[in-house]
């Protein structure tokens, strides 16, 4: 076995880590700044017992999703090029967490997607118009059953080569859903059995045979819109954003100055009023999340 290696970390404790090179999985001590799905190089070392690996560096990331607060940022993942919102009618999913998880995609650099799941179960019509929403946004939605394997195949090649982070509330079908598109079993909750008690309490990353990197991480579940500038919240709604540059003054607080094209636009109907309302909340309420 060659010296010197590259690989990606796709498992991480506390204090090591699971590196994957071309032919193997070879456990490391866990260096600070590295996280799962980054890249790095290791060197092998071999006893007469096992096979270890030291980590000499790690390249640039592409992407990193972040835990911020007031006190500090701590990178959560590494590498992710799409954040998958899962929506569906049970639990519910509100219009907040899918407005956070797209703001924090796309500050973060990474492509915010929908899913609606659980397509065999009984979708109402306010569940269709929140649905209508985002399919009026620049964003694309899958429709699929991740218990009933429906639909996805449109997933599975959307992804193709990308590396992915689930997002949903708990019993939204994060697990099915991976262990659905990788084959590959994951522990799942049952509905009625989400007491706060969590089944992951370590990240990893697994990956399909169409090269699909999928993370999961416990960090991810409740991480807060707080931390951001609030003068960078409006690029995380880009139809908002896109609007208010023919707002009349450039420090238009887009509620009630003069000439607010957001405005105008908000009561035309163009912008949807769950979208303006998420914007200013988040921009403005957002130490208390
Ligand atoms: N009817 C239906 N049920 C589903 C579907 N996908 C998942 N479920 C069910 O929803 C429940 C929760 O699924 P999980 O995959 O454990 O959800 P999770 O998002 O991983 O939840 P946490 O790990 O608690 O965050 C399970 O009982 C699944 O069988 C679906 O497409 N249709
Ligand atoms: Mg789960
Ligand atoms: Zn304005």
């Amino acid at each position: 076995m060659e010296k010197v290696q590259s690989g990606y970390v796709i498992e991480f404790y506390s204090n090591s880590c699971l590196v994957r090179i071309i032919d193997a999985d070879i456990n490391c001590i866990a260096i600070k700044d590295v996280i799962v799905g980054d890249f790095v190089n290791i060197e092998i070392v071999q006893d007469s017992k096992q096979v270890k690996g030291i980590i000499l560096s790690r390249e640039p990331r592409i992407s990193v999703l972040e835990k911020k607060d007031e006190i500090k940022t701590k990178a959560i993942a590494a590498n992710v090029t799409h954040v998958g919102i899962l929506v569906t009618p049970e639990p519910k999913t509100s219009t907040e967490f899918i407005d956070k998880w797209i703001v924090t995609a796309i500050l973060s650099g990474i492509t915010p997607f929908i899913i609606n799941n659980k397509i065999d179960l009984n979708q109402d019509d306010n569940y269709q118009s929140k649905l209508n929403i985002y399919k009026n946004l620049d964003i694309k939605l899958i429709e699929i059953s991740a218990k009933n394997k429906s639909n996805l195949d449109e997933l599975i090649k959307y992804l193709e080569s990308d590396c992915v982070v689930f997002v949903g509330n708990s019993g939204a079908g994060k697990s099915t859903l991976t262990t659905s598109i990788t084959g590959k079993k994951i522990k799942t909750n049952v509905l009625s059995n989400n007491q706060g008690v969590h089944t992951t309490s370590i990240s990893s990353l697994y990956e399909t045979n169409k090269g699909t990197k999928i993370i999961d991480s416990p960090g991810v579940r409740d991480l807060p819109i707080a931390g951001w500038d609030k003068e960078e919240i409006i690029r995380g709604f880009s139809e908002i954003f896109l609007i208010s540059k023919d707002c009349k003054f450039n420090d238009c607080n887009h509620i009630n100055n003069e000439g607010c094209a957001v405005k105008a636009a908000l009561n035309d109907g163009v912008i949807s009023e769950s979208r303006y309302n998420n914007f200013i909340n988040f921009r403005d309420n957002n130490e208390n999340e």
